[in-house]
């Protein structure tokens, strides 16, 4: 089995350190998170920036600020930004952190109910964001919230927008979308072209059981305060790391290997 690639969601668009007081929020506090986090076994950051009051932003020059922060301490992480922002953030607003020219970036598949909100990604709008990160040369994260979304990724490799073999991520739990038991990921990796690799994002409770499965499915693993803010049942975690690091003791129990983030690189068609 290919080796493990751990994400950790280090901050997301919509927690906040009311609920989980360690939630990294500044540059440096993102910076020093993921750092801590690849330093435990993580390969990739999935980031979001957040003004110094916690308000989300897509400014590309707070992006470009945390990259710059996370080289600075020689951490070599696969660092991708998020075009998903936050529900209310405009297209034109998601778009901007491809600017910092991040090795990755996310590409929502499609649109779907997000708790109260609507998460909105129109086909042209992914459309411009796959023209986008081909031109700059960033790999795309197909992020899939329902089944349909891996056909709409699908139909943006027929129109030679996007590349095969692609990388997907599942992000499996949010209310409003798909659920995340065993057998709706078992689905969705069925469904997926030969060759493509995936991750696992399960939201809350649904993310250490869809962690585990992957783990021994020989999918990948994204964990962080984006997607769970607990430990266990009633016990927050202490950090981000923490999330990480039972991954990685989980995965060596099972003999699955941990991918660096150069070995990430290679499982996914990255050239640095
Ligand atoms: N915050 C969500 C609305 C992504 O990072 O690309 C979208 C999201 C997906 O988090
Ligand atoms: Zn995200």
């Amino acid at each position: 089995m290919e080796k493990l690639i751990i994400t950790v969601a280090v901050t997301g668009a919509e927690v906040t350190k009311q609920q989980q007081p360690n939630l990294p929020i500044t540059p440096d506090e993102i910076a020093e998170d993921v750092y801590r986090c690849w330093k435990a076994g993580a390969s990739i950051a999935h980031i979001h920036a957040r003004l110094p009051d916690g308000t989300p932003t897509q400014s590309k020059e707070v992006y470009a600020e945390i990259k710059r922060k996370i080289r600075e301490k020689g951490c070599d992480i696969i660092i991708q930004f998020s075009t998903g922002g936050a529900v209310w953030h405009k297209p034109e607003e998601r778009i901007q952190c491809l600017d910092a020219e991040p090795e990755m970036a996310t590409l929502s598949a499609g649109s779907c109910n997000f708790g109260d909100d609507v998460f909105m990604n129109s086909p042209s709008f992914m459309e411009l964001l796959a023209m986008r990160m081909k031109e700059k040369g960033i790999k795309p994260e197909i992020e899939v919230f329902e089944p349909g979304m891996i056909e709409n990724a699908l139909r943006l490799v027929k129109k030679g927008l996007l590349e095969l073999p692609l990388h997907f991520d599942f992000v499996l739990g949010v209310p409003g979308a798909m659920t995340g038991n065993i057998e709706d990921l078992v689905f969705l990796v069925n469904k997926l072209p030969e060759g493509c690799t995936w991750s696992v994002a399960g939201i809350g409770r649904y993310e250490l059981p869809l962690a585990v499965h992957a783990i021994v499915m020989g999918g990948h693993v994204r964990v962080g305060f984006e997607d769970n803010i607990y430990y266990r049942k009633g016990e927050l975690a202490t950090s981000n790391a923490q999330l990480v690091e039972r991954i990685v003791r989980i995965a060596h129990e099972v003999g699955r290997e941990i991918a660096t983030p150069d070995e990430a690189r290679k499982i996914l068609g990255i050239r640095r």
